[in-house]
């Protein structure tokens, strides 16, 4: 069994469709309460963020293994499934390097154009620019891959890189990011959203977090949103508005 450390966020997201059809259960993380900075959640993710998971049943009668950040967990669950990660060496690095890009580029620079964009507290403009003018540039870097192969990031084949990458195009409408101006993108995201397992795991346990906002005072909401330890995806937490894979209405 793994355990999945798990925030409904892009993040969390990538997980949760990779896990579909894995035997796992949920332990949710609350960024309201702090379960990120709890000592026995920083033991598995010393970078105090979730996802993470430990699984319990790592064979061959090994010890639990506990991984954390996203792109690794994938690499992990691909491999474990032997599903979603090509065995041969091109396909496998095709896959490897789409999904680094996913987690050097469009996510970083998605997330900030969402942090700067939709929940900073002061609109700056440089910095809404410079983060929009790169996520611009990732998507047309998305769309011309997609063009190419025609079909996924990595070829014909269906792949732990298209998992990480769709729930952060996810945020195009709250974004404002014109999907109509990457034909590939488009077509890509709307082929992934009907599959089923994106659209369970991008609703997963959207009831236990539905009231997330419940913080103990005003003053240890302010503390946990403010500005030194804000991540974007923490903010998109706090507002707190529905997430629905079926439009590609979300936040980050
Ligand atoms: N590179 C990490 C990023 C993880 C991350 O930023 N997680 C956010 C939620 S999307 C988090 O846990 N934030 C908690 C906080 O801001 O304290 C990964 O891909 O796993």
């Amino acid at each position: 069994m793994i355990e999945f450390f798990y925030a409904p966020t892009p993040n969390g997201w990538k997980v949760a469709i990779a896990l579909e059809g894995l035997p796992y259960r949920v332990t949710p993380v609350f960024f309201n309460r702090g379960d990120q900075f709890k000592p026995e959640f920083l033991k598995i993710s010393p970078n105090n963020r979730m996802p993470a998971i430990i699984d319990h049943d790592a064979g061959d009668g090994q010890a639990p293994l506990s991984v954390f950040e996203s792109g690794a967990i994938l690499i992990y669950l691909a491999e474990k499934s032997k599903r979603f990660l090509p065995e041969d060496r091109a396909g496998r690095f095709q896959t490897i390097q789409w999904l680094m890009w996913q987690m050097g580029g469009l996510g970083p620079m998605a997330g900030q154009h969402g942090h700067f964009f939709l929940y900073a507290p002061e609109k700056i403009p440089y910095a809404i620019d410079r983060y929009r003018a790169e996520t611009m540039r990732l998507y047309k870097v998305l769309d011309a891959q997609l063009e190419k192969t025609g079909r996924y990031l990595a070829g014909d084949t269906y792949t732990i890189a298209d998992m990480a990458c769709f729930p952060w195009i996810m945020t195009h409408k709250a974004q404002t990011i014109p999907i109509e101006d990457f034909p590939n993108v488009k077509r890509w995201f709307t082929e992934l959203r009907a599959r089923p397992a994106v659209i369970r795991g991008t609703s997963l346990e959207k009831e236990t977090f539905a009231n997330r906002t419940d913080f103990a005072s005003e003053e240890d909401r302010r503390a946990f949103f403010g500005i030194s330890r804000k991540s974007s995806c923490a903010r998109a937490h706090d507002a707190a508005r529905p997430l629905s894979p079926n439009d590609g209405e979300v936040l980050a």
